[in-house]
């Protein structure tokens, strides 16, 4: 990249202040932060005794070895005593855990008693098939109550779990067990996805043939769909129900110290091989605990959450597991797509369980307006007090069409960043404390140091921009990739000495408030100006007729890189002669001459991966003639021939 800071142009000028009833009860408010930068490792002290430690740790942070981080190092714990056992001791046994709601339509509520027992009964069966503190076990499950109870009883057992996302392929399962070692693999034999059921069990089996994953003894299969054509290798598969439910159903959770393993999380990035992150056990806990408290400002006696991402991402892992269940949360869980069987399909469960708390992703959001404003119109999302965002920089458009047709234009809006590496929550509006700006994550949270450099690693001053950097450790950091230090060290430490780099584009805005302008790698340089994708997107998604937008900067002889935009139509939108100038003039007027796309296309689809962030890199490959790279990751390559066959038409 350039020395020339990215250019600062998108002018966002509307505020939002926390509704007063919200900001009364807040469960934290301003003096958090003042806490946090007065007494950084005090406050995260402060906060790990929101956890129930067999042995309190009286050390915070040992950061003597650099950027290998310990936090709480001689305290110990038990993760799903923490999640599970302690709100039965506390009485809240009959208070439901989970509402699970398949995509079929059965549905079935689990109280935290029923899960104690549940999470003892598959700890107790893990400890059958040999799982011992330490042994790796990969879980490739659908979103059922299963998934949420195998993983427990991995963390009760001091057992890191892999959970690879049920959507990717045989190999990429063959890589991740491989590369973690695992020994036993928890499976189904389907789930239903698009109102069909949609096998698992055969790509384990296919997996499990790749040189690599010889030491997976057993494969542990939850009966979901109950096809009847399913393949058994006796010795080896054996029936969830078979084993877990003649166990007994109480378990004496072992306390592990607080830098015991947790779990690895593969993360595919742009090349190379998949980065298996680290996280560990008592850090963690901690901030994803504290973050789904002070974000969400949840109530657990009377607020009910759903996040809609799935347990095989990070978001899943750190806000449907381990955040809300720490604190005593009662969720939605939903086995499904958001379209299945009808586009008001989460307005209905959001209505039926009279969910207080939504968090879920940008792309989710602008499907939504495209589907249009009539199909949540139809529900009472009365219920509804605060809306989260997390994934992918939320557009100012969807922001607002959110907060109006979701929020009641009342419910406030925390658009999160964070990364699987970070653990948890690390910049977020706080609900009952910031007057919000549609668009910017805006701060870090208290204890948290963030803010954005330039190429010398300088800070940037307000309204320029730059990188994101995290200037100090947080006790959710990753500890470091899963076999290769070298490369913890080269991907995160080595491009700013002392200075954790995100991979994000970043820029202060006047009030010093920090909004994300998309990876690093697809910012655009055209004519010697840095422009953020993110940015030229957002000015397209803010015209009446653009649903949805992606930028690219393609290979240019005269500036460098030219922008070249794809974008999807409203439902309504025609795609006539003037439409292409019109954006263009649309997106001058925003932003400004130079951030005017050269080309525009109007496609129905844009290439995603499989946790719905847009994939420019395959688009810039098709804006400069080029063979595909890798298309594995996509959720839907045939989206890929669509855009290509267009491509004539264009210029
Ligand atoms: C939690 C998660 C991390 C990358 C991150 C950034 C993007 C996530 C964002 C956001 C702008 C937000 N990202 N949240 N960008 N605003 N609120 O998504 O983890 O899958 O590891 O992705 O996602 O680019 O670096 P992960």
């Amino acid at each position: 990249m350039s020395n020339e800071s990215l250019a600062n142009l998108l002018k966002e000028e509307r505020r939002f202040a926390p509704p007063a009833e919200l900001a009364a009860h807040a469960n934290v408010t301003a003096a958090a932060y003042e806490q946090g930068a007065a007494d950084r490792l005090g406050f995260w002290a402060e906060q790990a005794r929101r956890l129930s430690w067999e042995t309190e740790p009286t050390q915070t942070l040992d950061w003597s070895n650099p950027p290998f981080a310990k936090w709480f190092a001689d305290g110990k714990l038990n993760v799903a005593y923490n999640c599970v056992d302690r709100h039965v001791e506390n009485g809240l046994g009959d208070r439901v855990a989970i509402h699970f709601e398949g995509e079929p339509g059965d549905s079935r509520s689990l109280t935290y008693a029923e899960l104690q027992r549940e999470v003892s009964k598959a700890a107790h069966a893990l400890t059958e098939l040999g799982v011992r503190a330490g042994d790796r076990v990969a879980i490739y499950l659908p979103m059922i109550p299963e998934t949420v109870v195998a993983m427990l009883a991995c963390a009760r057992l001091g057992a890191p779990h892999s959970v690879v996302f049920g959507g990717f392929s045989a190999d990429a399962l063959a890589t991740r067990i491989n590369d973690a070692d695992a020994r036993v693999v928890i499976t189904a034999d389907g789930g239903y996805r698009r109102g069909k059921p949609s096998a698992l069990k055969p790509a384990v089996d296919e997996a499990l043939t790749r040189p690599g994953t010889e030491n997976v003894r057993s494969v542990l299969v939850v009966r979901r769909t109950g096809q009847e054509d399913i393949a058994w290798h006796e010795g080896r598969d054996v029936w969830w129900h078979d084993i877990v439910d003649r166990q007994s159903e109480t378990h004496t959770p072992e306390a592990f110290d607080a830098e015991h393993p947790l779990f690895i999380l593969y993360t595919s990035g742009t090349t190379g091989k998949p980065k298996g992150i680290l996280h560990t056990t008592g850090g963690y806990l901690t901030q994803v605990s504290y973050t789904h408290h002070a974000v969400f400002d949840l109530k657990p006696e009377t607020d009910v959450y759903w996040c809609t991402a799935d347990v095989g991402w990070v978001t899943g892992h750190s806000y449907i597991v381990y955040g809300p269940l720490a604190n005593g949360a009662t969720e939605v869980l939903y086995e499904g797509t958001p379209d299945t069987p009808h586009q008001g399909r989460w307005w209905e469960i959001v209505q039926k369980y009279g969910v207080t708390i939504l968090y879920t992703a940008p792309t989710a959001i602008r499907a939504c307006m495209k589907w249009g404003d009539d199909i949540p119109a139809k529900f009472d999302l009365s219920s509804l007090r605060v809306l989260g965002s997390v994934g992918e920089p939320i557009n100012p458009e969807a922001w607002i069409w959110y907060r109006k047709h979701i929020g009641a234009d009342s419910a406030p809006i925390v658009d999160t960043w964070w990364q699987t590496e970070t653990g948890a929550m690390m910049l977020s509006p706080l609900p009952g404390v910031t007057a919000t700006k549609p668009g910017s994550a805006q701060l870090p949270l208290p204890g948290i140091s963030a803010t954005v450099v330039d190429d010398d690693a300088h800070e940037v001053p307000d309204g320029a921009g730059g990188y994101l950097v995290l200037t100090e450790p947080w006790p959710s950091m990753l500890r470091t990739i899963w076999g290769d230090d070298q490369r913890y060290l080269d991907t995160y430490w080595s491009r700013f000495e002392g200075k954790y780099f995100a991979g994000d584009g970043a820029k202060k805005d006047e009030d010093g408030d920090i909004w994300l302008l998309g990876r690093v790698d697809d910012v655009m340089l055209v004519s010697g100006h840095n422009i953020s994708t993110t940015e030229v997107e957002s000015a397209l998604v803010s015209h009446p007729k653009v649903a949805e937008a992606a930028v690219v900067g393609a290979t240019d002889p005269q500036t460098t890189q030219a922008i070249c935009a794809f974008v999807i139509l409203r439902g309504s939108a025609a795609e006539d002669e003037g439409l292409v100038e019109e954006l263009r003039a649309h997106v001058a007027q925003q932003l400004g001459p130079i951030a005017k796309p050269k080309r525009i296309l109007p496609v129905a689809e844009l290439p995603k991966t499989r946790s719905g962030k847009i994939m420019r890199r395959l688009l810039r490959d098709v804006a400069e003639n080029r063979d595909l790279g890798d298309v594995s990751t996509l959720t839907d390559s045939s989206v890929m021939d669509l855009i290509q066959a267009k491509l004539p038409s264009a210029a």
